[in-house]
């Protein structure tokens, strides 16, 4: 059974797929790229939850003929501010301000994300990963459908500067509580010991192996 990660962000999966390697040897564990699978889903919801849905359910659309049983995996993350509001919350990905057409690179949105913390003395915040399953199983019936939602959240606070050159994103900003570090200053087995997407995933993973076990 093919768990296709429904994602074009090559660091998410390099976090996902030694989380996901070791659940059963019945899965296998597949990017987009791999399968040759290349689209833009535009997020149009205004919740991670809504947008990790939206993109599990476009893969699934697109690779269920080709998998009659596979699982679709999708990840929106974000990070949220306290002092902001929660900002840039599930806007993480397009915070920083650059012009029509283009994308903001990781560099523009720490930049941006130093620029708006100045002044303000609250500087708690946290990561939030919601994962969304869209999957067909077999199963006694002939074919299990099912749709499903986990979450992982870590709390920390925004430092001053950049601390480390590991990871991605906003990692060199987020000092994660009781551990002194950035998730920059982690390797990634280290973060994927802690982390909202390890956390979020683990749920994802019970879930499955409890429906694997009906
Ligand atoms: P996909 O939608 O294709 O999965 P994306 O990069 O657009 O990729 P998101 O919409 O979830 O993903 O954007 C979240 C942004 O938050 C992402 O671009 C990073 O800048 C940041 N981010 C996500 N996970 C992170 C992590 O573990 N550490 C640091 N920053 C992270």
């Amino acid at each position: 059974i093919t768990i296709v990660l429904a994602t074009a962000n090559r660091d998410k999966v390099k976090e996902l797929r030694p989380l996901l390697e070791t659940i059963s040897p019945l899965f296998t564990v597949r990017t987009l790229h791999e399968l040759g699978v290349d689209v833009e889903i535009e997020e149009t919801e205004e919740t991670l939850e809504g947008n990790a849905l939206l993109k599990a359910r476009a893969i699934f659309a697109i690779l269920s003929e080709r998998f009659p049983f596979m699982i679709a995996l999708a990840d929106d993350t974000g990070l949220e501010v306290d002092g902001l509001d929660g900002a840039p919350g599930v806007y993480s990905a397009r915070f920083a301000p650059v012009p029509d057409g283009q994308s903001p690179t990781y560099k523009d949105n720490v930049a941006h994300l130093l620029h708006c913390m100045k002044g303000i003395a609250n500087r708690e915040a946290r990561f939030r990963t919601v994962i969304a399953l869209k999957g067909a199983l077999p199963s006694a019936e002939g074919c299990f459908r099912f749709e499903h939602t986990a979450e992982g959240v870590v709390p920390g606070s925004i430092t001053l500067e950049e601390q480390g050159v590991e990871g991605f994103g906003y990692d060199p900003l987020f000092l994660v509580h009781n551990t002194g570090k950035t998730y920059a200053e982690m390797s990634t087995t280290e973060k994927n010991r802690l982390s909202h997407r390890a956390l979020a995933v683990q749920h994802a993973v019970n879930y499955l192996k409890n429906i694997l076990q009906q």
